[in-house]
């Protein structure tokens, strides 16, 4: 057969056949599927990829090896599999003998499980033994997609948005479909459709139809349909003089609102809100706090199962002494006065997505509310879609950061997956990095990304390098020699990139507005907390913004431990040393060097970590196909000369202001 052409959008749903022994002996066990409802999706996902994968036809029949059922289907009520507390998402995958069984509640579980044996076949796992029971952490695995009605996607880097709002209701782009499906295979059950900074349009009824249609092909997939909701919009789209929340009239707009919305699309998902910050109306222009507003419109979606994520992420027009407290002065005060059905949305870091930062304190602060993790998926501060991150690494750090709150070993993670303080309901969003582009993310590793967001919404328990496997071998090929240099290229590349852009921990050093390439100069303009120089402070004498006790105190809103860790230059890790501390140039730090001398060694570091995946890269040549390679080759080559912008225009800043030579050893690269 011919070559395919390998232009990314299959993403790691390619199933091109398997060589050599990665199967395992296990073909037979995948050579055909019994199931009682041939039309399921699970059955044809399977019999789509494992076809692909053997590279013959694997058929979907009444015998088969493969057994494909829930409850309801005799062949799997004989087996007495306990599938009670599964849910709607869980699903048991059991070899029996010859035989491999796949079982769930619903057809929901079974096409997650559909795509996990997938996954087993396609990284070469073995298929003779298998004894896997899996239910989701997180109950609402959402995409946050900030894509404008004109198409025009904040913060995107591959192309426009997929969602093609003129055509909408009656064209279909295949491409729905297809997103549909890459994101079901990894478990994302639901999708914001819009932007938190549009207007009020898609609440319009013209627009509700064409939400409704894209809400009908999703549905098969288990992905649920969600909104924004522009808090003005009763006033905008509703005829009404304000948008008052404790107004009868402005609630009632919504419960109408709301039932027009429902009366289209019976499983819509609920609003996601972002009131009151930058610039965007709320409750607070009638006096009203945070929980006025998200609980009238969670008043108004509770008769219909709907939910309200409130977005924490919001600073005030007067600028602040330090942005990175304001989200948690607003909201701890509230905690306890949100309505069942509403979930605050949190930022992993204080300020917003920067390549590092700490854990947000608001995480562990308020027990009585539903907290939920908003990660950046898409790279506005990472180097957009050309520079390779991959970010599980940083996902993980959030998560596994420990809160201390009410003690030790409440981990971020516990906290947004609800167990910690027994909340039922949970959420976690992931702002999406999916556009128009024929690889659907801007850049084949950055297909990676959405892919590691997806799973850990599933299970936060899993290691980026597994993740990276998974993806690795689905996306190239689960072949050693392929695998190892691709992984040991996408582990240490988040930190390669912070090392280059913005290391020991400092932040927001970003050219103005569109946030790519380096700007530590930027200053002026409407709003201090919008430069750089608000954020690293540096004189002639030190540089780091002094967050300690006897600085602005943001250390204080974390539990004590973590506060006192955080609070000397000794238990800061370095890596946010500077975030948290002012240090003089010449201050001794413990790696022996100085704060100037580490500066320089860190940007160093970045620079030569592009280096070396470029060498792993260039070993790859004949092992991936020529398109990606190239793309790959390419991106990597610009990402190199970048990363030596960001370290010459940085050191050249810092010496204008410190005017100090370069540490020993430490010329510029060539
Ligand atoms: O990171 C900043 C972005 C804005 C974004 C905002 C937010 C959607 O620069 O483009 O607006 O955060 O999260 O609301």
């Amino acid at each position: 057969a011919p070559a395919l052409a390998e232009d990314g959008y299959d993403l790691w749903l390619r199933f091109r056949p398997l060589t050599g022994t990665a199967l395992a002996g296990a073909e037979a066990r995948l050579s055909a599927i019994a199931t009682t409802a041939p039309e399921g999706l699970a059955a044809a996902e399977l019999s789509r990829g494992l076809s692909g994968l053997l590279g013959r036809a694997v058929p979907i029949g009444t015998e088969g090896p493969l057994l494909v059922g829930t409850g309801d289907d005799p062949a799997i009520r004989a087996l007495r599999l306990d599938l009670s507390d599964l849910g709607p998402d869980g699903y048991v995958i059991r070899t029996i003998g010859p035989r491999t069984v796949l079982a769930a509640q619903g057809g929901t579980g079974l096409l997650y499980g559909a795509y996990h044996l997938l996954r087993l076949a396609q990284t070469g796992a073995r298929l003779d033994t298998l004894n896997i029971r899996e239910v989701p952490r997180i109950e609402r695995r959402i995409l946050n997609h900030w894509d404008n009605l004109d198409r025009y996607v904040e913060r995107g880097y591959a192309g426009q948005s997929i969602w093609d709002w003129h055509r909408l209701p009656d064209w279909h782009d295949p491409r729905y479909e297809d997103y549909a499906r890459a994101n079901a295979s990894i478990g994302i059950n639901g999708t914001v459709l819009n932007n938190v900074n549009a207007n009020a349009t898609i609440l319009t009824a013209p627009y509700l139809d064409k939400v409704a249609a894209l809400a009908d092909i999703f549905r098969p997939y288990g992905i649920r349909v969600y909104l924004t909701a522009r808090f003005s919009a009763p006033k905008e789209i509703g005829g009404l003089p304000h948008a008052d929340p404790l107004d009868p009239a402005v609630a009632a707009w919504w419960g109408a609102k709301v039932a027009e919305i429902y009366a289209r699309i019976p499983d819509f998902g609920g609003f996601l809100v972002k009131a009151n910050s930058e610039g965007q109306p709320g409750p607070q222009d009638y006096g009203r706090t945070h929980a006025d507003g998200a609980n009238m419109l969670a008043d108004a979606l509770a008769p219909h199962g709907g939910i309200v994520m409130w977005r924490a992420f919001v600073y005030s027009d007067e600028v602040p002494d330090d942005r990175a407290k304001q989200a948690y002065a607003e909201f701890v005060p509230l905690d306890g006065s949100f309505r069942d059905n509403v979930l605050v949305q949190v930022k992993n870091g204080p300020i917003d997505f920067q390549p590092r930062e700490p854990f947000h304190p608001l995480f562990g602060a308020m027990p009585k509310t539903k907290l939920m993790m908003e990660f950046q998926i898409t790279k506005e501060y990472l180097g957009f879609a050309t520079h390779l991150a991959y970010l599980a690494p940083m996902y993980k750090e959030a998560l596994d950061a420990d809160t201390f709150r009410p003690a030790r070993g409440s981990t971020v993670a516990r906290v947004a997956d609800g167990s910690l303080d027994g909340h039922g309901l949970s959420a976690m969003a992931g702002v999406a990095n999916i556009g128009s582009d024929r690889n659907w993310s801007g850049s084949t590793f950055d297909q990676a990304n959405w892919y590691a967001y997806g799973r850990l919404a599933w299970n936060h328990g899993l290691s980026s390098e597994a993740i990276a496997r998974e993806w690795i071998a689905a996306s190239f090929s689960p072949d050693p020699a392929v695998l190892e240099p691709v992984l040991a290229m996408m582990l240490p590349s988040h930190q390669a990139v912070v090392d280059y852009m913005t290391p020991l921990g400092l932040h927001h050093l970003m050219g103005r507005g569109h946030h790519y390439g380096p700007g530590p100069w930027v200053d002026g303009g409407p709003r201090a907390d919008w430069t750089s120089v608000y954020f690293h402070r540096a004189t002639k004498d030190g540089i780091g913004f002094d967050r300690t006790r006897r600085g602005s105190d943001a250390v204080s809103q974390y539990a004590g431990p973590v506060a006192d860790r955080f609070d000397k230059v000794e238990t800061t890790p370095p890596d946010l040393l500077l975030w948290f501390h002012h240090l003089r140039w010449d201050r001794k730090l413990s790696t022996g060097r100085t704060v100037w001398a580490e500066l320089l060694h860190r940007y160093g570091r970045g620079i030569a970590a592009v280096d070396d995946m470029i060498t792993r890269w260039q070993g790859l040549e004949g092992r991936i196909d020529a398109a990606r390679f190239k793309e790959v080759s390419t991106f990597l080559a610009i990402q190199r000369q970048e990363a030596q912008w960001w370290r010459d225009a940085s050191v050249a800043y810092w010496q204008s202001i410190n005017g100090l030579p370069l540490p020993p050893g430490e010329a510029p690269p060539p």
